[in-house]
């Protein structure tokens, strides 16, 4: 037992504090509990970071931990059913697996995908290269080119390391401008922030403001001081006019610290010469008036910030509007600026420890698609299993992951994973992906790890460190994701070099907490030890956001490398788009909400009771265009496929835009989640298009889908007056 009391006695109600790992925000949660259940869960209110918010997902730590259906042991797919297994006879047994395959068909016939819970495992983060060395493929795949990819892309490009990534520091801004994020259901995202509700009312109250660009009035736009109405995938249109009128206007400041280090800057006056507020009015929704005054006061401010998130990031032109909405940061003087956008400096740095990752050193077999990092595209995946040939994937892992509801024409790829000869899936549940695996590894559940954030420290909006013990020990017969790992990679790889097998063993020997050690011991912030972390259960605070520039830059040079040729190239395409624009289209986009994560915690009662939140929500007027009626069914239909779902009316969305949120779908056969699938819905992913892409870097575009609706019974005559 590690918790924070002294000589625990069973029975006894006990606290242990400890980070939450469901999403980005690392609220400190203080947990009562007798030893071996949990009593209750609530905000640690010592915690420096988050002092005492949670969300209600909190809760959910207790009810994974709980969950029946959640494997505690290997099972194996057969005639009769899934069969539990032992560790040792699932670990061989996917290991013979694994090497049949690369015997077979070669090395990178077996795929790798790595799911979004992945970077919220400190075992997981500081083991998985173990892993991935020891499966010897380039065929890699991640949740990230579904994601932040752009954000990766223009790190490395600008500052000479992929996860050398500002953040908004939203703590002493004046300005915030939100374009496609939703943090107030998504706890905030590149940004960890915990209860963004109070941060974004506190710049309110101190006479600042928040503006939300954003195709629906979302609950984050309805705390903000003013909400715009965006077409779908039109951003790049605004940014551009945007970064046009700061030059006109003579906003620009090229005179500062941060210009002086980007020997490029000239060269942006010209990048949106072409793009007036005027002539992007029309398609993106945004009169020339509103956008100029945005400009102006967005300059004008004694701080600002643009930051933008999943919304113009998975979008056909993902990277190239992030690229603009860091330029815009960096022409107006708000880069590495106090309210603006800054860099954290984490306790354990990454940026030290790993590559500075790369662009198109690959390229995908089937789809031409370029790699990030040893990674290619998600929407390519499906395309390497089924299309015959040299390299064709026959085997499979997932980590963490859940692709068939996650990525882009969800079905194709359910299809594919159906005609692997072995896959193997490390996840807690047989879910809509893991029920094609010949063998699925459960990991232990979050409650039995310790854990450091690794990753979103990097992302904080204030530097911290906090560690936390595992609350219950595991058993004997269960495994963390680490030990997995380390279980396959001994049986893989067992010539592998010296230096990785004496890693292994001191990681199998003391945990990943000495790879944790080491990394505290190179960061920054040489008070912060272990044992400081150990002595500080609620967190160490580390101090606001402060100046990091030049040496944050990873360059040689300690110069921001802008890019613009490669950018520059991208506004061929966003001509094409302006031109063959149809404005009468109707577009999907999706939808996040408070208590849901991805497609993974539909299996907690508390979180999914109340009505159902996998609607179609869509304007009165667009309903009624198409004889919709609130509640009705309707037939949404894409290139790739349709769904049924019932039609939520609301004039929370634009006219023309329809949204389906993502994550849902559990009614595919073999699933075992009972509450998920008696709360099944449909998957977005179902529609969404592995062929709509963002061609820049490859990230997979599921927001502003083209849909047609189709009513699928004659509404009432009422229900339809109500509707229009
Ligand atoms: N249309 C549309 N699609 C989207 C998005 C969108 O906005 N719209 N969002 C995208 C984004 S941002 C992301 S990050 C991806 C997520 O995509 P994925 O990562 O593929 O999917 P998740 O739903 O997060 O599934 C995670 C799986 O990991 C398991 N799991 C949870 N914790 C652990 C653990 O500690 N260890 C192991 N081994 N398994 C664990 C869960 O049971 C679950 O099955 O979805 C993307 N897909
Ligand atoms: N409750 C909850 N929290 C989560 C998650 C979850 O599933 N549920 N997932 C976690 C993960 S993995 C991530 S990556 C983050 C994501 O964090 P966010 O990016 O903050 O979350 P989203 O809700 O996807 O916000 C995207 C917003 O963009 C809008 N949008 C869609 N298309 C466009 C467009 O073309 N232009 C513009 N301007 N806006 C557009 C959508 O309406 C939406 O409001 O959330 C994390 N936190
Ligand atoms: S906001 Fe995120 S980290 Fe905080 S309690 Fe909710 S799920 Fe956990
Ligand atoms: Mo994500």
């Amino acid at each position: 037992m590690a918790t924070t009391t002294a000589a625990p006695t069973l029975g006894e109600a006990q606290t242990h504090f400890r980070t939450c790992t469901l999403c980005e925000a690392m609220c400190g949660v203080e947990i009562k509990h007798d030893g071996e259940k949990v009593l209750s869960i609530k905000g640690d209110k010592n915690d420096p970071f988050s002092q005492g918010y949670i969300c209600p997902k909190a809760t959910a730590l207790q009810d994974l931990h709980e969950d029946p259906d959640r494997l505690r042991q290997p099972v194996e797919r057969t005639a009769d059913g899934w069969k539990s297994i032992s560790w040792p006879e699932a670990l061989d047994k996917v290991a013979a697996g694994i090497q049949s395959i690369q015997q077979k068909y070669g090395q990178n016939a077996l795929g790798v995908y790595l799911g979004n819970p992945n970077v919220h495992n400190m075992g997981g983060m500081l083991t998985i290269k173990q892993l991935l060395t020891s499966l010897k493929t380039r065929s890699r795949f991640s949740a990230t080119s579904i994601d932040q990819l752009p954000h990766h892309i223009i790190s490395m490009h600008l500052f000479g390391h992929m996860l050398r990534i500002p953040v908004p520091d939203v703590n002493n801004t004046q300005y915030m401008l939100i374009i496609g994020g939703n943090p107030l259901a998504s706890n905030g995202s590149i940004m960890t922030a915990p209860n963004m509700r109070q941060k974004l009312k506190d710049i309110k109250a101190r006479d600042g403001k928040v503006v939300v660009v954003d195709p629906r009035r979302t609950e984050t736009a309805d705390i903000a001081s003013e909400h715009h109405f965006i077409r779908p995938a039109t951003d790049v249109l605004l940014l551009l006019a945007m970064l046009n009128e700061i030059y006109t206007q003579g906003y620009a400041k090229l005179d500062t610290r941060v210009a002086a280090l980007a020997p490029e800057i000239d060269r942006l006056a010209l990048f949106a010469e072409q793009y007036t507020p005027e002539s992007v009015a029309d398609i993106t929704g945004i009169t020339a008036a509103e956008i100029k005054r945005i400009v102006k006061e967005f300059c004008e401010a004694e701080s600002s910030v643009c930051y933008g998130r999943m919304g113009i990031s998975v979008q056909e032109f993902g990277l190239l509007s992030q690229y603009l909405s860091m330029v815009i940061n960096i022409v107006t003087g708000r880069l590495d600026e106090v309210g603006g956008l800054m860099f954290p400096n984490p306790a354990v740095d990454v940026v030290n420890s790993s590559g500075p990752g790369y662009l198109g050193k690959r390229h995908s077999r089937v789809s031409n698609l370029p790699d990030f990092n040893g990674e290619y595209p998600v929407v390519a995946m499906a395309d390497e299993m089924l299309v015959e040939g040299e390299g064709q994937l026959k085997g499979f892992v997932t980590v963490a992951g859940n692709p068939v509801l996650s990525t882009p024409n969800g079905e194709k790829l359910d299809e594919a994973l159906s005609q692997l000869e072995f896959m193997v899936s490390l996840d807690y549940f047989v879910t809509e992906t893991s029920r094609h695996a010949n063998i699925i590894l459960p990991p232990v559940s979050p409650l039995e790890r310790d854990h450091y954030d690794i990753t979103f420290n990097g992302f904080a909006v204030h530097n911290v460190a906090k560690y936390s013990p595992a609350l219950f020990d595991k058993t004997d017969d269960t495994k963390h994701d680490w030990e997995i790992y380390l279980g396959l990679a001994e049986r893989l790889d067992k010539d592998a070099p010296e230096a990785t097998q004496k890693e292994r063993a001191a990681t199998k020997a003391f945990g990943p907490k000495f790879l944790l050690e080491q990394g505290l011991k190179y960061g920054p912030h040489k008070e912060v030890t272990f044992e400081a972390l150990v002595e500080n259960p609620h967190g160490i605070d580390l101090g606001p956001l402060h100046r990091m520039l030049p040496e944050a830059i990873k360059h040689a040079d300690k110069q921001i490398h802008l890019h613009v040729d490669f950018y520059q190239s991208d506004l061929a395409r966003v001509k094409e788009m302006v031109q063959q624009y149809n404005s009468n289209e109707i577009v999907l986009i999706g939808r996040r909400h408070v208590r849901s994560n991805n497609s993974w915690l539909h299996n907690s009662h508390r979180l999914v009771k109340g009505k159902s939140r996998c609607t179609l929500m869509l304007h009165p007027q667009t309903a009624a265009q198409h004889g919709i009626a609130d509640g009705q069914d309707v037939r949404v239909t894409s290139r790739v496929s349709s769904v049924v779902i019932a039609a939520e009316v609301t004039d929370e969305l634009m006219p023309g835009v329809v949204s389906i949120p993502h994550g849902f779908g559990h009614g595919r056969k073999g699933v075992k989640q009972k509450i998920a699938q008696a709360h099944a819905g449909v998957s977005v992913n179902d529609l969404t298009d592995e062929t709509l892409i963002d061609q820049l870097s490859g990230n997979a575009a599921v927001n502003g889908v083209p849909v047609q609706l189709e009513a699928l019974e004659s509404a009432t005559d009422d229900a339809l007056a109500t509707a229009s």
